[in-house]
């Protein structure tokens, strides 16, 4: 089996090539990542050369695409801008990668008759009352509200309709909140670690009562394959893991694991249009597929994300001072 992994130098993306690489030692990995601010080679490096290639180029460029689509059997397909700030700062580059690039994978594997798996995201169906009893299903209306979830709901909708017009052997993931080691540090959980590792506060948007699902990567990586191997074309499956925590808890969840008390939290702007809550049912994963998590312990795992951040300081500190600041440009 050869699989063409896009975005495979991101931060889930990568965890999927080491994961496949562990669990298919049989299968071939090509990575194809345009190597933006947020793909970083090293996070696929040490890697049998023999098992796994990398092509740095933009999903987008329909030659380098159908090139590569050509080669494969499978294309994963991971490669997105990926952050909401970032969107509302310029909405440009989500329009380019996560639509047109989108785009251009679906006709590539339209013209060389290859399966696809598309990742995509929860916040495609907007948010939920804190109280709502109901969580996100398959059937949900996608309602997004930002560029970012906008553009991937955009994509969504693409390859649902290149399955039913074009015949296309797609399937689609929909996963909640991902945290682990090799997150960017602009996302919530490794900007508040790095900041007291730097002796600066957490900063907290809002009041910190909004609600975030929250699943360790190597459990989404498991779900892909999952649906990768086992999954109906045409289908929608969501991955989750029970993981509801508001904002607030998982900052003082770092701090009490820190060693900080709560003088360390600022309140800061929030964000414009701020989804207040998500919340995956996984039920179909679950019961046609066979799928559960295994990292169902979020403060465990969170211990072993801060660590992985202070042993890692060569990893993130090369990024950390531009993405404080776009934030100081924000306001947050
Ligand atoms: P990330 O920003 O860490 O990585 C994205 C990768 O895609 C980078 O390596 C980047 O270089 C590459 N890329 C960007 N534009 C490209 C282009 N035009 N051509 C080729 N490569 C390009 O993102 P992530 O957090 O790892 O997210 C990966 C996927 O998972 C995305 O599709 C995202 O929507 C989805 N997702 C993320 C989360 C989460 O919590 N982070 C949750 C659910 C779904
Ligand atoms: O400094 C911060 N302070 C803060 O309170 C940051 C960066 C965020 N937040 C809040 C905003 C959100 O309620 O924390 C929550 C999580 O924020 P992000 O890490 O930016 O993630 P989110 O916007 O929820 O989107 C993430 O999950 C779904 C990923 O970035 C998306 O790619 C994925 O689709």
């Amino acid at each position: 089996m050869k699989i063409l992994v896009t975005g495979g130098a991101g931060f889930i993306g990568s965890n999927f090539v080491h994961y496949v690489y562990r669990e298919r030692p049989d299968w071939h990995i090509t990575v194809y990542d345009k190597l933006t601010y947020a793909g970083n080679k090293a996070n696929i490096a040490g890697l049998d050369e023999s098992r796994v290639a990398f092509i740095q180029a933009d999903i987008a460029d329909p030659e380098a695409i159908d090139a590569a689509v050509a080669e494969t059997d499978a294309v994963i397909h991971f490669a997105a801008e990926s952050h909401n700030d970032n969107s509302l700062h310029d909405p440009s580059p989500f329009i380019h990668t996560n639509l047109i690039g989108t785009f251009q994978i679906l006709e590539a594997v339209r013209k060389h008759g290859k399966r696809l798996h598309h990742v995509s995201t929860d916040e495609v169906y907007g948010d939920l009352e804190l109280d709502d009893p109901a969580k996100f299903t398959p059937e949900t209306p996608y309602n997004p509200s930002s560029p970012y979830s906008s553009t991937k709901a955009g994509s969504d909708l693409l390859v649902r309709a290149w399955v039913r017009s074009f015949g296309v052997q797609a399937t689609i993931s929909n996963c909640s909140n991902n945290y682990g080691p090799y997150q960017h540090v602009e996302k919530v959980i490794p900007r508040q670690i790095t900041n007291l590792i730097d002796g600066q506060k957490l900063k907290l948007y809002g009041s910190g009562e909004n609600v975030r699902d929250w699943i360790h990567t190597e459990d989404h990586s498991s779900g892909v394959l999952t649906i990768l191997e086992k999954g109906r074309i045409g289908e929608t499956y969501l991955i989750g893991a029970d993981g509801e925590k508001n904002n607030l808890e998982v900052f003082k969840l770092i701090l009490k694991l820190m060693g900080k008390d709560e003088s360390w939290l600022e309140h800061v702007n929030d964000r414009p249009g701020h989804d207040l809550r998500y919340a995956i049912d996984a039920t179909k994963l679950h019961e046609e597929l066979g799928w559960t998590p295994k990292y169902t312990d979020f403060e465990t795992g969170l211990a072993d994300t801060i660590k992985w951040y202070q042993d890692n300081e060569a990893w993130w500190r090369p990024q950390k001072e531009a993405t404080e600041a776009k934030y100081k440009e924000l306001g947050r």
